[in-house]
C-alpha cells in the first residue's frame, strides 16, 4: 500500500479496509480450495442455522498455506505486526440466507489470549448491510471490554457507540485488531456471504490454546511458509508467566492415567 500509514490508521481506529487486493479469479479460486480443505478439527462449535463455520482448515491444505503465507499479505501485514509472523488460526464463514445476527464482540474473548492478534478478513463475496455484512466500531481495540457466554458465543455487554458498516467487493480485505468490537448482521437476502478469516500472530506472541506444529509464514518480512515445532514466543517464559493463572489449574496438573482410571471408578460404581 504505497502511500499509505497503515500503522497509524490502525493505531488510532483498529481497522484498516484495502481495497481490490485480490482479483476475481484469485478470490474464485480461493472459494473452491476452502470448499475442498477439510477441517483440522471437529464441526465448529459456532456452526447455527443457516451460518457455518469452516475453522482451521489451512493445517491439512497446502494451496491455502500458499495462499495465506504469499508474500503481497506478508507485504500488508508487517508494517502492522512486525517481520516474523505465524498463523494460529483461520476460518471461511458462509451466512446463507436467513443467516441470524452473529453478536458484538471482541475476538479475544473467544480466543483467551492475552496479546492480539491480527484478522485478515476477505470478502469473497459481496457484503452489505443486507447481506451479513461486517460492522465494526472504531476505537474499541484500545481496551479490554465485558463479556458473556451465551451458548457458545462470546457478546459484548455494551452498546456500541458510533459503529460502522464494512461495504465489501469481493477481493476486498479489511485487516483489524483481535480487540477491534465487531458483529456481522442477520443475512435478508437470497443469497450466501462468503468470507475468510486468517488470524497471524507476531512470532515474539504466544498462544498456548494451539497445538503444534505452528505454521510460520514469515521471517524477515519474507514469506517462507514452514511448520515448526516451537517459535520465540513459546519458549519466552515471560510469556508462559501470563498464562500461569489460565493454564496451570490443578486440574490440568493431574496426569491423564490419574483422570482415565478416577472416571472408570466413578463409571463402575455407578453401575453397580
Ligand atoms: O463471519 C461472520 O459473519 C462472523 C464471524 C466473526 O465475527 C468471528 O468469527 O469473529
Amino acid at each position: 500500500m504505497v502511500g499509505r500509514n497503515l500503522r497509524e490508521e490502525f493505531d488510532q481506529t483498529g481497522f484498516c479496509v484495502c481495497k481490490g487486493v485480490f482479483s476475481e479469479a484469485e478470490v474464485n479460486r480461493l472459494l473452491e480450495d476452502i470448499k475442498a480443505a477439510t477441517l483440522r478439527y471437529e464441526k465448529d462449535a459456532l456452526t447455527r442455522g443457516a451460518m457455518t463455520f469452516h475453522s482451521s482448515i489451512f493445517f491439512h491444505s497446502p494451496a491455502l498455506q500458499r495462499f495465506i503465507s504469499q508474500q503481497k499479505i506478508i507485504d500488508l501485514l508487517q508494517d502492522l505486526i512486525g517481520p516474523d509472523i505465524w498463523v494460529r488460526w483461520d476460518q471461511a464463514v458462509a451466512k446463507a440466507p436467513g443467516a441470524d445476527l452473529f453478536p458484538w464482540h471482541q475476538d479475544n474473548s473467544y480466543s483467551r489470549l492475552k496479546d492480539p492478534h491480527y484478522q485478515l478478513w476477505i470478502a469473497l463475496t459481496e457484503m452489505t448491510a443486507d447481506n451479513g455484512g461486517l460492522w465494526l466500531q472504531p476505537g474499541s481495540h484500545k481496551d479490554i471490554l465485558p463479556h458473556h457466554r451465551v451458548g457458545h458465543e462470546a457478546v459484548y455487554e455494551g452498546v456500541p457507540e458510533s459503529p460502522i458498516l464494512i461495504e465489501a467487493q469481493p477481493g476486498d480485505v479489511v485487516i483489524f485488531s483481535s480487540f477491534t468490537l465487531h458483529c456481522t448482521t442477520p443475512n435478508t437476502t437470497q443469497t450466501t456471504r462468503w468470507a475468510y478469516v486468517t488470524e497471524y500472530m507476531a512470532l515474539e506472541h504466544y498462544d498456548p490454546y494451539i497445538e503444534p506444529p505452528y505454521f510460520v509464514v514469515a521471517r524477515h518480512g519474507q514469506s517462507c511458509p514452514e511448520f515448526v515445532e516451537t517459535y520465540p514466543g513459546k519458549t519466552n517464559p515471560l510469556n508462559q508467566l501470563k498464562y500461569l493463572g489460565a493454564n496451570w489449574s490443578p486440574r490440568q496438573m493431574i496426569p491423564g492415567w490419574m483422570k482415565r482410571a478416577k472416571r472408570a471408578l466413578l463409571v463402575g460404581s455407578r453401575s453397580s
